[in-house]
């Protein structure tokens, strides 16, 4: 049976981040998604500056009783929350369900606009959905929020910060170094609870990676529900990430989003098909 897969975060209109990147990440690993929207981001077309625009609560409710109107899904990732009246929800809606397989992408900050930053969020986040979390995957920056260790820079200090992040009750922390991590290495660490296991690849030159960090925990979330082990998913996360950010395109002069397709070749896969049609008769 293919997994069915629920993302709960904002709508990235663009059509890098957000549900959409979670979406089409899901369909490339091969898994069936769902989707509820707490918010709708839009890119001002000539600025780099996107603006919130929240969904009303009770039409989130509801997208949540559809998601979850056949009990428990495979596996569910929670993005972009944009108020904390949305956590409660979130929360009810996991317990009542006994939903696991919960992956929380703890999305503080979108470029360009820290609305999303509110204290009451991250501490309702805190409170209600990281005891919730099986795997929690956190940027530098949203890392050294959680940790209050207010600068990591090193491999050392990224171990600190996963163990005091694990202490919150997640029971897995992955952090996400990206572009901001110093050096030329792109490092992750992956750690749950025992051990410690980084990720390490060559930095790309490309800025084309808007898109990355929902993509990355997306892929964790889909592997999850197709039941791999969370040591592989998270290598397997990194290359796919990494091939969309090589690949990735354009919006317009200053947005350059991942291209979700370009680790399984998606747009190769229809020219196979293609080749195979025979010319319809008369
Ligand atoms: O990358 C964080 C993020 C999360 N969710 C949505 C976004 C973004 C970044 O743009 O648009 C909807």
């Amino acid at each position: 049976m293919i997994k069915k897969v629920l993302t709960i975060a904002g709508s990235d209109a663009g059509g890098g981040a957000g549900i959409q990147a979670d979406l089409k990440t899901f369909q490339e690993f091969g898994t069936f998604g769902l989707s509820s929207l707490t918010s709708i981001l839009t890119v001002d077309p000539v600025a780099p500056i996107p603006s919130i625009y929240p969904i009303p609560l009770e039409v989130v409710e509801k997208q949540l009783a559809t998601a979850f109107s056949g009990g428990a899904l495979a596996a569910v990732k929670i993005g972009l929350l944009g108020s904390s009246d949305v956590v409660t929800l979130i929360e009810s809606y996991l317990t009542t369900n006994r939903q696991t397989k919960v992956v929380l992408d703890p999305v503080m900050a979108v470029k360009g606009n820290n609305d999303v930053l509110q204290p009451e969020l991250v501490s309702a986040m805190i409170d209600a959905l990281i005891p919730l979390a099986d795997v929690i995957t956190p940027n530098l920056v949203e890392a050294q929020i959680l940790s209050g260790i207010s600068h990591i820079e090193t491999k050392t200090d990224m171990k600190k910060a996963a163990q005091k992040i694990h202490q919150l009750g997640a029971k897995s922390v992955v952090i996400k170094g990206g572009a901001r991590f110093p050096g030329e290495i792109a490092t992750d660490l992956f750690y749950d609870g025992t051990a410690y296991h980084f990720y390490e690849q060559a930095k790309l030159a490309t800025d084309t990676n808007h898109g990355a960090g929902c993509s990355f925990a997306a892929a964790i979330t889909a592997s999850l529900a197709r039941d791999i082990p969370l040591n592989k998913a998270v290598g397997l996360a990194k290359n796919y990430v990494r091939e969309a950010i090589d690949h990735g395109l354009y919006l317009n002069d200053f947005t350059g989003y991942v291209w979700h397709g370009a680790y399984f070749q998606t747009d190769t896969r229809l020219n196979e098909h293609l080749n195979e049609q025979e010319m319809p008769h008369e």
